[in-house]
């Protein structure tokens, strides 16, 4: 019934890797989001049903709309828990990737992990796996998160049954957040057969919703107006938006981490915009830039020739290591070289 995303084959090697070993680890990418944290905490529930021991260890904390998730207090955070989170890593035989392509996606716990002789495997939905770094890799770019890829393999080495509630609420939740609760990259059909497995699992999907998207602070609220009604610059015959805020700014607003989710996407909404950029600045002159796109321009491509980064083709980021001023020139240049992506 489920289409195929993962070729036997490389199933059948992950098989035998899990049932030749006992421990261990599953890591997922530095600022972790819903998919990183509900994909990894379903992979090392799954696992401990099977009687392995099983860890997650994160490179820096989760936002707090993430705490609710089932044994979402085992998570040992690389950044405030360092020396248990190496202890994990260097005991460990195996080491699962999820949700990211390259240990450059890990800050410092990446070092760790390149020093430990465990097998690495990925799980993983983004483009160009880092080649040989992982032993073996699952990747499925078609994939709409991780956490879709946890469910096909947890059906094909266990079959549906071995679905507990724990684990669906936590593989639900990488899929709604990593496509905009099915806003996007959710146009195939075998994904709603999975949500209709999971719901029969016993996942109330309202009360997801409810908890990972009706959660904002009071700081949030007020730094959203400020953004809509100030900050956000529309390029009408570019298709394009931009969002900056200084440093400054989020330090007026009490800016908490998870504050500036999802802000990116809001001059999506203005019809006729294709492009929209956030540039935060998270210290001075160390700018964070999120890229988000509709449809078929490329953020990835334009974010790793302008911003040192890269992602999916919707949704990309990169770093500026300057100044607003030299970082917002930057877009505008980018912007200039994509005019013909944009306003064909
Ligand atoms: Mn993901």
């Amino acid at each position: 019934m489920l289409e195929w995303l993962i070729p036997q084959a490389q199933m059948e090697a992950l098989r035998a890797v899990i049932d030749e070993n006992d421990k261990f680890v599953v890591v997922a990418h530095k600022n972790p989001d819903g998919d990183a944290v509900g994909s990894s905490l379903a992979m090392m529930l799954y696992l401990r049903s099977l009687g392995k021991t099983a860890d997650v260890v994160l490179p820096n904390a989760f936002p707090d709309f993430l705490t609710w998730l089932p044994s979402a207090d085992d998570v040992v955070v690389y950044e405030t828990a360092a020396e248990r989170a190496c202890e994990l890593v260097a005991a460990a035989q195996v080491i699962l990737c999820l949700d990211f392509n390259s240990p450059s996606r890990l800050g410092p716990l990446g070092e760790s992990l390149c020093s430990s002789s465990a097998q690495k495997i990925l799980i993983d939905h983004h483009l160009y796996p880092e080649e040989g770094f992982f032993s073996l890799m699952l990747s499925a770019p078609e994939a709409c998160s991780t956490a879709e890829l946890v469910y096909r393999v947890i059906y094909r080495l266990s079959s549906v049954q071995a679905l507990s509630l724990d684990v669906a609420q936590a593989i639900y939740t990488g899929m709604m957040t990593d496509t905009g609760s099915f806003a996007y990259a959710s146009n195939r059909k075998d994904i709603y057969l999975i949500v209709a497995e999971l719901i029969a699992a016993g996942v109330d999907k309202d009360l997801i919703y409810r908890r990972v998207f009706y959660n904002a602070s009071t700081s949030r609220l007020r730094l959203m107006g400020y953004v809509l009604y100030k900050k956000m610059k529309i390029y009408s015959r570019m298709n394009a938006a931009l969002i900056t805020l200084s440093y400054d700014e989020l330090m007026h607003f009490k800016v908490q981490k998870g504050d500036t989710e999802g802000l990116v996407n809001m001059p999506l909404q203005k019809k006729g915009v294709r492009f929209s950029c956030f540039l935060r600045e998270e210290l001075p002159g160390k700018i964070n830039v999120s890229l988000r796109s509709v449809g078929d321009f490329p953020c990835n491509t334009l974010a790793a020739e302008y911003f040192g980064g890269g992602g999916h083709k919707n949704a990309s980021g990169g770093e500026v290591h300057d100044t607003m001023e030299a970082a917002v020139e930057k877009f505008v240049k980018a912007m200039n070289a994509y005019r013909k992506e944009l306003t064909e």
